[in-house]
């Protein structure tokens, strides 16, 4: 079955952040494909990639990327797929720079953003998944066994 999520990333650095999304849509079972596409460095190669990732069958975009972060924005300003924003921890400062590139679009061109990091990654694999799942019975049960996995492993009381 061919990809329907997109992992889109602006550098080689942001993946161990990324994969923490390509790993809970692994455990879902959804197919992804993944790729580096720099809003500064390959300009061309990301007006490619948004103005093709419909054709390309994908049906929902995640997008990371860290610092001046105009990735998501701008594969969101290419495309009608729904573009869901993953801020990644910058070294100067910690994401909050790639936090707020990311979260203030305009008004008419839309990126659901997360939370910075890895929790970010991992809910906007979560949140693609469940996007899908609204038309795919199976992924919705296999979303809500993962969840109930997880509510499993909460202890009642804490361990020393
Ligand atoms: C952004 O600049 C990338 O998304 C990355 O988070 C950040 C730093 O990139 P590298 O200098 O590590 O390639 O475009």
């Amino acid at each position: 079955m061919s990809a329907q999520v997109a992992i889109v990333m602006g550098s080689q650095s942001d993946w161990p952040t990324m994969q923490c999304a390509a790993d809970v849509l692994d455990a879902l079972g959804v197919a992804y494909d993944a790729r580096i596409v720099s809003a500064h460095r390959t300009p061309d190669r990301l007006h490619a990639y948004g103005k093709t990732a419909h054709e390309e069958g994908f049906k929902v975009v995640i997008a990371g990327a860290g610092g001046a972060a105009h990735l998501p924005g701008m594969i969101a300003a290419l495309t009608h797929l729904p573009v869901l924003g993953v801020p990644v921890r910058s070294k100067a400062l910690s994401g909050l720079d790639s936090l707020l590139s990311i979260v203030q679009m305009p008004a008419g061109i839309p990126v659901g953003t997360l939370a910075i990091g890895e929790a970010g990654a991992t809910n906007a694999g979560l949140m693609a998944a469940g996007i899908l799942a609204l038309g795919d019975e199976a992924l919705a049960q296999r979303l809500q066994d993962w969840r109930a996995a997880q509510t499993d492993k909460v202890a009642e009381r804490p361990e020393d």
